[in-house]
């Protein structure tokens, strides 16, 4: 198995409800080397360029408006196999669908409200990453 790198977000609902430190605790706990981290509040444009794969899409506006409704920690993960791990601690992109004891059946609301974002390939975890940190910034 692969070391690989991924980008992780603690979105904006889960900041608002003050669950930074816990998830970022499981981060931790699953082993996850926290190769980078910033907090960040996005614009508009920035939330849109972000999931541009989105655009057009019937959720892609309300999406964006609550990507830039307030802060975000956005986080470069790495480990054996990174993308896939991270997103099985996230869980099912519905909290209602998601298993037990995963991030986003604890505290997602909505399937918009999933407290947080995992990149879902290698080729996207590339371009995420580079979205948000400079190679500099990913020592
Ligand atoms: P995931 O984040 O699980 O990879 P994607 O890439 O399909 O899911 O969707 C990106 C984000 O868009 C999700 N995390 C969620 O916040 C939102 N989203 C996806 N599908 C819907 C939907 N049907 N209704 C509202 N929001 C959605």
């Amino acid at each position: 198995m692969a070391v690989e790198r991924t980008l992780a977000i603690i979105k904006p609902d889960a900041m608002a409800r003050g669950l930074a430190d816990k998830i970022l605790a499981r981060v931790r706990q699953e082993g996850f080397k926290v190769v980078a981290q910033k907090t960040a509040a996005l614009s508009k444009k920035q939330a849109e360029g972000f999931y541009a794969v989105h655009r057009g899409k019937p959720f892609f506006e309300p999406l964006t408006d609550f990507m830039s409704s307030g802060k975000v920690v956005v986080l470069v993960l790495e480990g054996e196999n990174a993308i896939a791990r991270w997103r099985e601690v996230m869980g099912a992109t519905d909290p209602a669908k998601a298993a037990p004891g995963t991030l986003r059946r604890e505290f997602g609301t909505s399937v918009q409200n999933n407290c947080t974002h995992g990149s879902d390939a290698p080729d996207t975890a590339a371009f995420e990453i580079g979205y948000f940190f400079s190679a500099h910034e990913l020592l």
